[in-house]
């Protein structure tokens, strides 16, 4: 442990407040989704900060972007941390941001404090962790991994038609100063500060969760083809409606899975044609964000989706398909243990917690030796305006992530 090691708590709160007014909403919320000035705005901000305290700053081909502090060892594998920056479209103000800030609190804490670590720090905010612009999330850290090929990610489209491979052109433009890095890299491990967007900690009065692995989700989409036709003359047995179709198999999938507590189905975006009173619906595009902690019964559930879907359907034409799909990932132990260690030497109480919610973390277990710290949500609210956290779970989540950087940079292996 580093005595000397002091994160600046007020510094670290008022960066957030100050982060949380760019994409900031009239009800307390914010509204910073990926690749939007707004996010490129954000960006500038941790840049200006960075830039303070001697951070070279770099963006890698799919718009990740990333702050090094440079190690005394260059030729060893760095440290790396962060999270991400944009947010659902009625996000709250610590929803990736607090990974971000909270890394970058860390770091420019551990240069204050004197310690010249032997491996480079490297802080990211990762494209697109939402999905809510751009389908499907988790691009940024997908491409890093290699789970995904940027090709593919530079077609996709938002509802305008505008692509991901035109907003990288207008990033690569506003960041012309940044260094341009290749993508993926070899990294010795990644620790992500993230808010726990559940209930568990605030109920069981933890102020730090040593995160233990993330559940599985299967992110789908549906589409229900059937014929326009006119409201007043067309008689039921003429129709091919596609809302009565998909409304009838979305109300018996919830039917089935609001019985089950540890199943999340949730349909977020429902798309009609031609959306218009007085047509018939000739097509409904919706999505299922389907997740649970066990994989093979996350298989399952899939597999019953897809049956449930095809029973409801009479007349209509229907098609199901996946956008992302990734199993459950556990963290490793040794991860677990430093962060453990570190808040008990700090005097900092935590306890182990499961993820419900997907992180870019997940995508870095697949890469190196990567590890989670939560602080609690106010009333488990999240992807919600009223997301809070307090100061001094802010602080104390900093404090823990910032010693456990110092003694992962400063280690030649893990415990
Ligand atoms: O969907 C998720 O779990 C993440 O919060 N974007
Ligand atoms: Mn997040
Ligand atoms: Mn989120």
């Amino acid at each position: 442990m580093y005595p000397s090691l002091k994160i600046n708590s007020a510094r670290i709160w008022s960066n957030l407040m100050q982060l949380s007014k760019i994409g900031g909403t009239d009800d307390g919320g914010v509204n910073r989704q990926a690749l939007t000035q707004k996010d490129f705005e954000a960006q500038e901000l941790c840049i200006f900060w960075a830039n303070q305290f001697g951070l070279s700053i770099s963006h890698d081909p799919v718009g990740n972007l990333f702050f090094q502090l440079k190690g005394k060892d260059p030729s060893l594998p760095v440290v790396m941390s962060g999270s991400h920056l944009d947010t659902q479209p009625t996000g709250g103000k610590f929803d990736g941001a607090f990974g971000v800030l909270a890394g970058l609190e860390a770091v420019r804490a551990i240069i204050e404090s004197g310690v010249s670590p032997r491996r480079g720090i490297e802080i990211v905010a990762w494209m697109n962790e939402e999905g809510s612009r751009f389908a499907p999330g988790m691009m940024g850290s997908e491409t890093f991994a290699g789970l995904r090929t940027l090709e593919s990610i530079k077609k996709m489209t938002d509802q305008y038609g505008v692509s991901v491979e035109e907003e990288l052109k207008e990033l690569e433009k506003r960041f012309s100063f940044s260094e341009k890095r290749l993508l993926g890299q070899e990294v010795f491990c990644f620790v992500e500060a993230h808010i726990e967007q559940g209930p568990i900690l605030e109920r069981e009065g933890f102020p730090v969760g040593v995160v233990t692995g993330i559940q599985g989700v299967r992110r789908m989409r549906v589409r229900v083809t059937g014929d326009e036709a006119h409201a007043g003359t067309t008689p039921y047995a003429l129709r091919r409606d596609a809302i009565e179709e998909a409304s009838r198999a979305i109300e018996k999938l919830y039917s089935i899975f609001s019985n089950d507590e540890t199943t999340r189905f949730t349909v977020g975006r429902l798309i009609l044609k031609p959306n218009v009173p007085s047509v018939v619906a000739s097509e409904v595009l919706f999505s299922i964000d389907l997740r649970h902690p066990d994989s093979e019964k996350l298989a399952e559930a899939e597999r019953r989706v897809r049956i449930v879907i095809s029973d409801a359907m009479e007349r209509c034409m229907h098609k199901v398909w996946c956008i992302a799909a990734s199993d459950t990932v556990m963290f490793d132990e040794r991860i677990l243990q430093t962060i453990e260690n570190v808040s008990k030497t700090l005097g900092i109480p935590s306890t182990r917690i499961f993820s419900g919610a997907g992180h870019d973390a997940r995508q870095m277990a697949h890469c190196c030796p990567t590890g989670m710290i939560f602080v609690p949500s106010c009333d488990g609210i999240s992807h919600n305006v009223n997301e809070y956290t307090s100061q001094d779970d802010i602080i104390s989540g900093t404090t823990v992530l910032c010693n456990v950087l110092a003694q992962l940079a400063n280690s030649l292996d893990l415990i």
